[in-house]
């Protein structure tokens, strides 16, 4: 109880004022704390905070708007001009890697207050702070993928916040290479694909109705995918492939009791488990988008951020895998990014006025320029899409 009160204190409460490869393989082809000071606040203080908020930071922002092309939302201020607020990005697992990367890179900009969703505070608190963030640019909200129950809590702290919601990034997972035996979320669904999908699928299915209502310019749904998902790649071909079969297992609840742990209804394999995790979150962005996209305007999205090697993404991975993956990207396939690299990217999926396409799985090239990439002939199966959507919207009481 004492975290959720917590969790749903931004951390700008303690401020007083209230302030591609083309070289030899191609991505494209097959080669390719000081909490408890804070928690007297409560929902309706946040509400009001936010439009203070709003209102003390229209004069800082609107002299921005003429120097870039970020979104503004035309409002009339005092004086007639254009002004434009803050965005709201909900990041989930944003506490290390990628997420952490990315909500720096947005909170430097002045421009959003990124809330960043994890399941340890404390980890996610002593990494904004050692990544520089400051305090006015982030709000930490507890949020455990592995446990559905968590997910609509986190929800309904959300709503009850009164903050707008104009973005929001899927980009927590756990990947479990050396997993001899499956482990499980609460409601018994095997981890990998438990956290990386459904937890994800509830979350933003819960989440589409803010996205909707947000009066933010262009409103994004983002769910990170991967290149180990697409069998199109050379990537993509190391063993062992993704693949969803014909979803019998995941059709029995991934349970390992009456049905298989993995999605095609095989043998528990934890490196198979994420990447048929990743073919989910694939396939979701498009279901969102044919769903979606016409009747909310809502751009729905999904990357390849490049080969982040030094992420928390390994920490189950022998030590041997640990050392040599990094330079193995590095110099010999050469798909290795930077975590700030793959940060900014991501950020641009956020808030570039050039990435608004929806239903695009975006990539970069050797030069860091954004492109659409292809998907796997599985990853792009509409009709897959489909039931998966259907089978996870029982799994996770939707339907
Ligand atoms: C599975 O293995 C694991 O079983 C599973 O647990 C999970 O981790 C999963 O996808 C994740 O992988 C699958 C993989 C194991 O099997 C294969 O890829 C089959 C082919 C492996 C044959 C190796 C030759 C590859 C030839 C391709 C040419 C590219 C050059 C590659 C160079 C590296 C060769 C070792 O695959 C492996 O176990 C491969 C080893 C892990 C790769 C990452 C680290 C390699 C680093 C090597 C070079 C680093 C640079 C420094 C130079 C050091 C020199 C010693
Ligand atoms: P990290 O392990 O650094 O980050 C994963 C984040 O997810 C962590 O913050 C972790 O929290 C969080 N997380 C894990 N489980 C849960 C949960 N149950 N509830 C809430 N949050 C959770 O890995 P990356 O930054 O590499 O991964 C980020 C995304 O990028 C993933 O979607 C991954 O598939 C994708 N990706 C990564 C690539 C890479 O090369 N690294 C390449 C392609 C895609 P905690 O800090 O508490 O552990
Ligand atoms: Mg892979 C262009 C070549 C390329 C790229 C971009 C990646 C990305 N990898 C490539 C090639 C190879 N890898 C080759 C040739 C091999 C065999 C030696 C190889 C092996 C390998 C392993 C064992 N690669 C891996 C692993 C992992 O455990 C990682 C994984 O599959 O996690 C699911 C991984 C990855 N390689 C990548 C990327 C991005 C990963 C991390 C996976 C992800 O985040 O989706």
């Amino acid at each position: 109880m004492a975290l959720q009160a917590t969790a749903l204190v931004p951390a700008t409460f303690s401020v007083t004022k209230e302030g591609k490869s083309s070289a030899s393989f191609k991505d494209s082809d097959l080669f390719g704390i000081s909490l408890s000071g804070h928690v007297k606040a409560n929902f309706s203080s946040s509400a009001l905070r936010c439009k203070r908020e709003f209102n003390q930071r229209t004069g800082a922002v609107r002299a921005q708007t003429t120097a870039t092309a970020t979104p503004a939302i035309d409002r009339p201020a005092m004086d007639g001009k254009k002004t434009l607020r803050k965005g709201s990005v909900i990041i989930t697992g944003a506490s290390s890697g990628l997420g952490l990367a990315t909500a720096k890179a947005l909170a430097e900009t002045g421009k959003w207050h990124v809330i960043m969703a994890c399941r340890d505070f404390l980890k996610a608190e002593r990494a904004a702070k050692s990544a520089g963030m400051s305090k006015e640019n982030y709000t930490i909200m507890h949020l455990d993928l592995a446990s559905l129950d968590s997910v609509r809590q986190f929800v309904d702290s959300y709503k009850r916040s009164g903050r707008p919601l104009d973005v929001l990034v899927c980009n927590a997972a756990v990947y479990q290479p050396t997993a001899k035996e499956p482990s499980f979320t609460a409601e018994g669904f095997e981890l990998s694909v438990g956290i990386n999908h459904l937890g994800h699928f509830l979350l933003s299915r819960l989440l589409l109705d803010d996205l909707k209502q947000s009066d933010y310019p262009s409103k994004r749904l983002i769910i990170v995918g991967s290149i180990t998902g697409n069998t199109n790649t050379l990537a993509g071909n190391v063993p062992p492939k993704a693949n969803l079969g014909d979803l019998r297992g995941l059709t029995g609840g991934l349970n390992g009791l009456n049905s298989s742990t993995m999605i095609d209804g095989g043998e528990f394999d934890g490196a198979k488990a994420y990447k048929d995790s990743k073919v989910c979150n694939m396939l979701t962005m498009q279901e969102f988008h044919r769903r979606f996209h016409e009747e909310t305007g809502i751009t729905f999205a999904s990357l390849y951020p490049g080969c982040i090697a030094t992420t928390g993404l390994f920490r189950e991975h022998i030590p041997l895998f640990r050392l040599l993956f990094p330079p193995f990207q590095k110099y010999i396939t050469k798909g290795f990014v930077s975590e700030e690299e793959a940060g900014k990217r991501l950020a641009q999926v956020v808030s570039d006025p050039s990435l608004m396409k929806s239903g695009v799985y975006w990539s970069w090239n050797k030069d860091s320029a954004s492109f659409e990439n292809q998907l796997s002939a599985e990853a792009s199966d509409q009709e897959k899409a489909r039931k998966i959507w259907e089978l996870s919207e029982k799994l996770v009481g939707l339907a």
